[in-house]
C-alpha cells in the first residue's frame, strides 16, 4: 500500500504529490479557506477551531464521494449484507481517523502547516461522539472500522443521540454530570437523508380483521407515531476504496406543531407531540435509572429497532419485489448487539406476517435465520427484562407475537423434555425456567418478559466476547438453552482495531515498528506483529521502544498539569485504570492498594525512600448518575489523592490523579503513555474487556485477574510476562458462602480502619464503602476484595522488582505488542463472517487517481 504510518515530518516529504506528479497541496489549502469562508463565513483560519472546521468540511467531500462509490457498487453487486443493531455506538472523533483511513495526511498536514496550524492541535478542537457508555459501544465502533477495511458489505444502525454520553466534572472530588451537547456547532460526519423516514408507532390496540381470503389478520392501531429521520455517518475502510456506513435515527414529531392548539391558546399542547418525539432521541441512557426512565429506554429501543428493519425490509423489496421473502435470509444478517434491539425478533415477525402476509411457520423460519445476538455481561441486573404490563402498554401487538412465541416455544419444549424429565412436575419446572415470559422472583405479581431468552430462542447463533465468557453463557447464564443447542453457542473473543488503537494514536510507536518489520502491512495483519518477538531483548531496539514511551508519558504529564497544576516525575511508573467505575471492577482495590503503598513509604526513613520504585497513579471513568456506591469510590480516589499529592514526605515517590471526563480521546492520549495498566475484575465477572487488548498493543504491562480476555492476552504474551493474581473464577461460587470463615488480611483491616477513623475526611460518606466490603457475613463483599487483597499486593510488589529492571521491562513491553495480533478486530470480524453471517468481501473498483 502507499500509505503511510503518519508523522508529519514524513507526510510532508511525501505529501500533496498526486499521482499526475503535481502537489494538491494548494488546493487543499484554498479548499480548507473556502469551507471555513462560505460554510462559517469566517475570512480567516486564526484558531484550531477554524482550521477544524474548515479540515473537516473539506474531508467530508472525499468521504462522501467514496461512500457513494462503495453504494452504487453494492447496489449493483446486491452481495449479503451485515446490518449491526446496537443501541450505542462510541465513535470518539473522527477526523484524524478519517484522513489517515483516506490516505489523505500527506496533502492535508502540509495544507494545514501552509495555515500556521499542527494537524494534531485540529484534530483536537473536534468534540467525542459519546453515543455509547462504554466497551459495548466503542466494541461496535471498532467492528465497523474492520467491516469496512475488510470490504464487507454491512452497515450499522443506532439512534442519533442529541446528547451523548453525560460530561464528568469534579466538584470538590464529586462526580458531576453535564450535558453533552455536541452538536451545536453542525456534524460535518453526517448526511441528513431527507427521502429516508418511516414511521413508528407506540400504544393504541390491536384489531383483528378478516380478509377476503378468509385470513384472519391482525391489525394494529398505534395511538401515537413518530418518524424515524435517517442520517448517514460515511465509514471509511483502511488502505480501501470502501467507505460503509452508519445509519443513525433521529425522533421527529408527526406534523411540525399542532396549530389548532396553538390558535385556541393552548401553547404547552402545541408543542406536547414534537417534545414527546423529540425526547426519543434525546438522550444516552444509563443502564439504572427511574421506571419512567425505563419506558423511555424500552421506546428508544423499538424506536430504532422498527426503524431499521422497515429499512431493510424496503430494500430487499425494491429489489426482490414482496414474493421471495425466502431469500431475505441470503440477503440480510442481523447482529443484535447485546439485548438492546432484542423487540427485532417480534417486530421482524409483525412485518413479515402482518405488513407482508406471510404465514406465521414461514416467517419464523426466516426471522430466526436472520438474527443472531452477542451477549456481553454476566450481570444478572444487565440482562434485561420488561414488565409485561409495560411492553402490553406500548407495543401490544408485540406482545401478543411474543406471547405466540413462547407458547410455540414451551410446547416444543414439553416434547422435546419429554423422554428426559418424564416426570410432569419436573418437566414443567424446567419449562417454567426457560419460558420466555416468566414471574417476577421479587414481586410474584409481576410477570416479566426475558429478553435474553426471547434473544437465545429467536436467533441461530449466541456467541460470549472472550473464551472464559462463552464457557459461562454456555455452562451458566444459558445453560438449559445449551443444552438442547449446543451448536447455536460459540464465542467470539473481542478486538480493537489497530487503526485507531495504535496506528493513529501513537504514530512514533508505529513508525519504530514499521521500521523493525520492514513494512506498515502489520496495520492490516497484526499477526505480523508477531515478528517483533525476536527483538524483544535487542539492547538498541529497547532503547528506541523506551523513548517512544517516554516521549508518551512526557505529553500525558501535560495533561495532568493542565488539569491538576502539578508536575509528575516522567521517570516514574505510570500506573494507569480508565474503565467504567463499578464494583465488580473494583477500582475500589486498586485504590486500597495505593494507601497501602503510601503507609509503606511514610514508614521509611528517606534514605529507604530512595530504593523505592516511584509511580503515579491515574484513574479515570464515568458512574452511572445513579449508582451511589461508584461515586464513592469516585471521592475516594480524589480524597485518598489529595493527601497523597500533598505530603512532602511521599510525594516524590506517589501520587494518585483521578482524570475527570474519560472518553474515547483522553483514552488515545492515557493509552500511549502507560506503563502498566489495571483489569482487577473479580475472576468471572468481566466479560472480556477491550482496553486491556489497547494497553498491550502499545506496549502497556498488565496486572491483572484471570479474567475475560486477561487470559487470552496471558497466553499470546506468555503468563510469565503478566502480573496475574488472585481467586479462579471456578471458586467465587464457593468463596461467597465462606464470608463468615474468612480472616481479612492485618493489613486490610488497619486500612480499613484509617478510612473509618477519617484520614481522607469525608468519613461518614465513606462508611457505606467500608461496610460494604467489611462485615464478613454471606452477600457483603460480593466481589470478593478482601480475597484477593494479600494477592494483589504481592503481584504490585512484583511490579516495582520488574520495573527496576529496565531491560526486563521492556522486553516484557515489547512482547505485549509482539503477542497482540490476535486481538485485532478484523480478526474477530472475519470470524463473525465465516462462523455466524455467512458474508463475503465486496469490494468497489478503486477510485480513479485515487491512492487505493
Ligand atoms: C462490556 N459491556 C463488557 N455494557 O462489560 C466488557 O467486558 C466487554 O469487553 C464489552 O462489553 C464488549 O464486549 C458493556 O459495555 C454496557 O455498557 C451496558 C450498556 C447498556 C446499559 C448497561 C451497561
Amino acid at each position: 500500500t502507499a500509505l503511510r504510518v503518519s508523522a508529519v515530518a514524513e507526510a510532508d516529504k511525501t505529501a500533496a504529490i498526486n499521482k499526475s506528479g503535481t502537489s494538491s497541496v494548494p488546493a487543499t489549502t484554498k479548499d480548507i479557506e473556502n469551507k471555513l469562508r462560505y460554510l462559517f463565513g469566517r475570512n480567516e483560519v486564526s484558531t484550531p477551531n477554524d482550521a477544524y472546521q474548515g479540515t473537516a468540511w473539506s474531508v467530508r467531500e472525499r468521504l462522501i464521494d467514496a461512500f457513494n462509490k462503495t453504494h452504487e457498487h453494492w447496489k449493483k453487486e446486491d452481495p449479503k449484507f451485515i446490518y449491526y443493531l446496537s443501541a450505542e455506538f462510541l465513535m470518539g472523533r473522527s477526523l484524524t481517523n478519517t484522513v489517515f483511513n483516506l490516505g489523505l495526511q500527506g496533502d492535508y498536514a502540509t495544507a494545514l502547516k501552509e495555515l500556521g496550524q499542527k494537524m494534531e492541535q485540529v484534530a483536537e478542537a473536534e468534540r467525542d461522539a459519546a453515543l455509547g457508555n462504554g466497551g459495548l459501544g466503542r466494541l461496535a465502533a471498532c467492528f465497523l472500522d474492520s467491516m469496512a477495511t475488510l470490504d464487507l458489505p454491512g452497515w450499522g444502525y443506532g439512534i442519533r443521540y442529541k446528547y451523548g454520553m453525560f460530561k464528568q466534572a469534579l466538584k470538590d472530588g464529586y462526580q458531576q454530570e453535564l450535558p453533552d451537547i455536541w452538536l451545536t456547532s453542525g456534524n460535518p460526519w453526517e448526511v441528513r437523508r431527507d427521502d429516508v423516514r418511516h414511521m413508528v408507532g407506540f400504544g393504541g390496540r390491536v384489531e383483528r380483521r378478516r380478509e377476503a381470503g378468509g385470513r384472519e389478520v391482525a391489525v394494529w392501531t398505534p395511538a401515537e407515531q413518530v418518524i424515524a429521520q435517517a442520517y448517514d455517518n460515511p465509514i471509511p475502510g483502511y488502505s480501501t476504496p470502501t467507505t460503509s456506513n452508519l445509519r443513525l435515527w433521529d425522533a421527529l414529531p408527526l406534523s411540525e406543531f399542532d396549530l389548532a392548539a396553538f390558535n385556541a391558546g393552548d401553547y404547552d399542547r402545541a408543542m406536547l407531540a414534537r417534545e414527546r418525539a423529540e425526547a426519543i432521541s434525546a438522550v444516552l441512557y444509563p443502564n439504572d435509572s427511574t421506571p419512567e426512565g425505563k419506558e423511555l429506554r424500552l421506546k428508544q429501543q423499538y424506536f430504532f429497532v422498527c426503524a431499521s428493519l422497515q429499512d431493510v425490509l424496503s430494500r430487499f423489496k425494491a429489489t426482490h419485489g414482496s414474493a421471495r421473502w425466502d431469500l431475505l435470509p441470503s440477503k440480510a444478517v442481523f447482529q443484535l448487539n447485546d439485548t438492546h434491539p432484542t423487540i427485532a425478533v417480534a417486530e421482524l415477525m409483525r412485518l413479515l406476517v402482518d405488513v407482508e402476509g406471510l404465514e406465521w411457520d414461514e416467517a419464523w423460519g426466516i426471522t430466526t435465520k436472520c438474527l443472531n445476538y452477542t451477549n456481553h455481561t454476566v450481570m444478572p441486573e444487565a440482562l434485561e427484562k420488561w414488565p409485561v404490563k409495560v411492553m402490553a402498554k406500548m407495543l401490544p401487538r408485540h406482545m401478543e407475537i411474543i406471547e405466540v412465541i413462547n407458547e410455540g416455544w414451551t410446547q416444543w419444549l414439553s416434547a422435546h423434555l419429554a423422554s428426559e424429565l418424564p416426570a410432569p412436575e419436573e418437566r414443567a419446572k424446567r419449562i417454567a425456567a426457560m419460558s420466555i415470559i416468566h414471574e417476577n422472583p421479587w414481586n410474584k405479581e409481576e410477570m416479566l418478559v426475558n429478553m435474553a431468552y426471547l434473544a437465545v430462542v429467536g436467533s441461530s447463533a449466541v456467541n460470549g466476547v472472550a473464551a472464559i465468557h462463552s464457557n459461562i453463557v454456555k455452562d451458566e447464564i444459558f445453560n438449559d438453552f445449551y443444552k438442547i443447542f449446543p451448536s447455536k453457542f460459540q464465542n467470539k473473543t473481542n478486538g480493537v482495531t489497530p487503526r485507531r488503537w495504535l496506528a493513529w494514536c501513537n504514530p512514533e510507536l508505529a513508525d519504530l515498528i514499521t521500521q523493525q518489520l520492514g513494512s506498515d502491512a502489520w496495520i492490516n495483519d497484526t499477526e505480523q506483529l508477531t515478528a517483533l518477538r525476536t527483538h524483544a531483548s535487542d539492547p538498541a531496539f529497547q532503547q528506541r521502544w523506551a523513548a517512544v514511551k517516554s516521549a508518551k508519558k512526557e505529553r500525558l504529564a501535560g495533561l495532568i498539569k493542565r488539569v491538576w497544576g502539578e508536575e509528575v516525575n516522567t521517570a516514574a511508573l505510570f500506573d494507569i485504570q480508565i474503565k467504567r467505575i463499578h464494583e465488580y471492577k473494583r477500582q475500589y482495590l486498586n485504590v486500597l492498594s495505593i494507601i497501602w503503598r503510601y503507609k509503606q513509604l511514610k514508614r521509611m526513613s528517606p534514605q529507604q525512600r530512595l530504593q523505592a520504585v516511584p509511580r503515579v497513579c491515574v484513574i479515570g471513568g464515568k458512574a452511572a448518575s445513579a449508582y451511589d456506591m461508584a461515586k464513592r469510590i469516585i471521592r475516594l480516589v480524589t480524597a485518598v489523592g489529595s493527601v497523597i499529592n500533598a505530603d512532602p514526605d511521599t510525594r516524590d515517590y506517589l501520587r494518585l490523579y483521578f482524570l475527570p471526563d474519560y472518553n474515547v480521546s483522553l483514552a488515545e492520549t492515557i493509552i500511549p503513555a502507560a506503563e502498566l495498566s489495571q483489569h482487577i475484575s473479580t475472576a468471572g465477572t468481566e466479560a472480556s474487556g477491550t482496553s486491556n487488548m489497547k494497553f498491550a498493543l502499545n506496549g502497556c504491562l498488565i496486572i491483572g485477574t484471570w479474567d475475560g480476555a486477561n487470559i487470552e492476552i496471558a497466553e499470546e504474551t506468555g503468563v510469565e510476562n503478566v502480573f496475574v493474581f488472585g481467586v479462579r473464577a471456578e471458586d467465587i461460587n464457593g468463596l461467597r458462602k465462606e464470608r463468615k470463615n474468612f480472616k481479612t488480611d492485618p493489613r486490610w483491616d488497619e486500612i480499613m480502619r484509617d478510612i473509618e477513623g477519617g484520614m481522607f475526611g469525608d468519613k461518614e460518606y465513606f462508611k457505606p464503602l467500608v461496610d460494604s466490603v467489611n462485615n464478613m457475613k454471606v452477600g457483603n463483599d460480593w466481589f470478593l476484595l478482601a480475597n484477593d487483597f494479600a494477592a494483589y499486593l504481592d503481584a504490585q510488589q512484583q511490579v516495582d522488582e520488574c520495573y527496576r529492571d529496565q531491560a526486563e521491562w521492556l522486553r516484557r513491553s515489547i512482547m505485549y505488542t509482539a503477542g497482540s495480533g490476535k486481538f485485532s478486530s478484523d480478526r474477530t470480524i472475519r470470524q463473525y463472517a465465516e462462523d455466524i453471517w455467512h458474508v463475503g468481501p465486496c469490494r468497489p473498483p478503486p477510485a480513479a487517481g485515487g491512492q487505493q
